[in-house]
């Protein structure tokens, strides 16, 4: 009894002093324990936004660091039933029939080589495709793609400095063009494809610059020069030994493999003087008929990651098979090209001999992935095989100065702005391939691990582990004040063809077997919510949201169908439903509105084929002037 009081006591007395702590360390603080540097308080907000591709889901999850939250998931290659992406008619038509994507790498749009805040591109692998999501609205706005030749697009987007171009190279190689051949002429018939895609300063609209053949090397990953470096683009490969099978033996031969590094201004440039051939619509440079677009460096054992530091001086790529990162200096490499030191060279491209242009060589650890950077001169690179990150100095003496452990097998980390040129140096997360036991249990398939570690100090410190869904390959972080969402579609400026915005214009067209109803919702009506229709007709229904309320969306559900949507304040969607049965068929608003959610609902009537409907339905005049006058209001 006694020991229970003192017990109690005590735990209330800890839980004082924890409170009071936690009162005066603000949200994200340097100093304090790790708890309380990842403590948001309720109600208040995060200071960066993180995007996490969500590997073969498809999709993009939003977190909110340091407190580690999953805000969102924004759809991307893989269609939402709950917002409707993929169901409504324009998400439908971008999507082309694809319902999987294999999302990799997120690259935020950039200014002067920072993050600007307003579009965030991610590629689809296996799709060959790249998606741009407007920061405005957290929606995808354009997938560029199938990119012609292209097969599959792993090195993909790394935009450069000022967004000029996203990038995308092929994992696979097939024959360009795809035709038949046999596996077993790999070496001679098959080709890899670099390709350069323009985006449109003003609104980010994708179109393809060019395209570069090169052997059938499998093309890895990507990272833009800046600064010094800014105009070239570097690319990683592996299995330039060209092996068609057992590719884990027979392309972990070479003791080197390549980065490319793509003068993009010069490849455009001969794309327009005329000098691409155009194959499958795209225009195609051969390096041998058009030399100084791209170089080969020499890279050690199967590289996976390649990044450029933020000053753009110094390119780190590290084999996967080797225990270092090797630091190539942009100077040496302008230097050897401007000097014509090559040795030999492949599909036309000259090879630039490692000892010129190599600065030094980082003892970092086994299994050497991906670097990040901080704003202290200091790099950052996951070990995949020692479960740990490495901290390195970026300059003299190169040498290893901090290590920590993760949970486990990390495949990239990134760092808080660390594809910039002014990295915030804040934070590093994990981003682990092996959760094993570090969350509740939930079978057989594990959720992918992460951690959040604090860099402000010299050494690296453990803040947080949390579990994300499958599968995030690489993540970028922003400082959240340079996102500044709407919070509602301003109803002026919605254009949408089947827009209506007053109730007087509510109404059912039908021409043929086409039926379009133009459709008005707004707490908590839908009007016309009486539809009449024949069996077997295409039924449009084109719902705008009349709200100009924060939050306030509103679901269009059909029941027994595949059809729902949802549409936000002041947006109109178009979905289409096939009137397959005769009788009533109920649909209902299925996002959560107001206290009358449950009522906001109504009626198809589904008459045999051929029953006589006029061409033209209006609701209810009694309802239109209620409505009429609601809004008014
Ligand atoms: S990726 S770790 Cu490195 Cu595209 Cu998957
Ligand atoms: Cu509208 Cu629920």
């Amino acid at each position: 009894m006694k020991r229970w009081i003192v017990a109690t006591i005590t735990g209330l007395l800890l839980a004082v002093v924890a409170l009071s702590v936690l009162g005066c360390a603000g949200a994200g603080s340097s100093s304090g324990t790790a708890a309380q540097k990842v403590y948001v308080k309720p109600g208040e907000h995060d200071a960066y936004y993180a995007f996490l591709s969500g590997g073969h889901h498809g999709n993009v999850y939003v977190y909110g660091f340091p407190s580690c939250r999953h805000i969102t998931t924004i759809p991307v290659f893989t269609p939402e039933p709950a917002v409707g992406y993929g169901f409504d008619e324009d998400s439908k038509a971008m999507l082309g029939g694809r319902i999987w994507g294999d999302a990799h790498h997120p690259g935020l749009s950039e200014t002067d080589g920072n993050y600007d805040g307003r579009w965030l591109f991610i590629n689809d692998m296996v799709g060959a495709r790249i998606a741009r999501i407007d920061l405005k609205d957290f929606k995808t706005r354009q997938i560029f793609g199938p990119i012609p030749n292209l097969s599959a697009a792993h090195a993909c987007p790394f935009p450069t400095p000022n967004t000029e171009y996203v990038f995308a190279a092929s994992r696979f190689s097939v024959p360009v063009p795809n035709r038949a051949v046999h596996i077993e002429d790999y070496g001679k018939d098959f080709n890899g494809i670099i390709a350069g895609i323009k985006v449109a300063p003003t609104d980010g609209t994708m179109s393809l610059g060019f395209e570069i053949l090169t052997p059938p090397f499998d093309w890895d990953l990507s990272d833009a020069g800046k600064g010094p470096s800014h105009g070239w683009q570097f690319f990683t490969c592996y299995n330039t030994e060209l092996a068609y099978d057992s590719l884990e033996v027979k392309a972990s031969q070479h003791e080197m493999d390549f980065i490319a590094a793509v003068d993009w201004r010069a490849a455009q440039k001969a794309v327009d003087e005329g000098k691409a051939k155009t194959i499958n619509g795209a225009p195609v440079l051969d390096p041998h008929d058009v030399p100084g677009i791209v170089y080969l460096v020499p890279v050690p054992k199967s590289p996976h990651g390649v990044d450029v530091n933020p000053t753009g001086e110094y390119i780190c790529a590290s084999g996967k098979l080797q225990a270092e990162v090797s630091v190539y200096s942009f100077a040496k490499l302008q230097a050897a090209i401007q000097a014509e030191k090559f040795d030999g060279e492949r599909g036309g491209m000259p090879v630039l001999k490692y000892e010129d242009i190599l600065e030094a060589k980082v003892p970092v650890g086994l299994g050497p992935l991906h670097t990040q950077f901080d704003n202290k001169g200091y790099a950052y690179t996951s070990l995949f095989l020692d479960s740990q990150i490495a901290k390195w100095k970026v300059g003299p003496p190169w040498n290893v100065t901090d290590k920590i452990d993760v949970y486990y097998s990390i495949g990239h980390l990134m760092a808080s702005e660390g594809d910039t040129r002014n990295p915030t140096g804040e934070y590093v997360v994990a981003l682990d391939k092996l959760s094993k036991s570090r969350y509740l249990s939930v079978g057989p398939t594990h959720p992918e691990a992460a951690q959040l570690i604090d860099i402000r100090g010299p050494k690296m410190e453990l803040l947080y582990d949390f579990p994300t869904y499958l599968e995030p390959h690489y993540a970028q972080m922003i400082r959240a004040e340079k996102l500044k969402p709407i919070t509602v579609y301003p109803l002026a400026e919605n254009q949408h063809q089947g827009a209506i915005k007053r109730a007087e214009d509510a109404r059912i067209e039908r021409k043929g077997n086409r039926v379009d109803v133009y459709m008005l919702a707004v707490r908590t009506h839908f009007t016309p919510d009486k539809i009449k229709v024949n069996q077997g007709d295409d039924v449009y229904f084109h719902v705008t949201n009349l709200e100009q309320d924060d939050d306030i969306a509103h679901g269009f559900g059909i029941i027994w169908s595949n059809d729902n949507m949802q549409i936000e304040p002041g947006e109109t969607k178009t979905m289409h439903w096939k009137a397959e049965q005769v009788g009533i068929t109920p649909f209902y608003c299925s996002n959560f509105c107001s206290a009358l959610h449950q009522e906001m609902q109504g009626l198809i009537e589904v008459q045999p084929h051929g029953a006589k409907l006029a061409a033209l339905q209006r609701p209810d005049p009694k309802q239109v002037s209620e409505i009429a006058a609601l809004l008014e209001h």
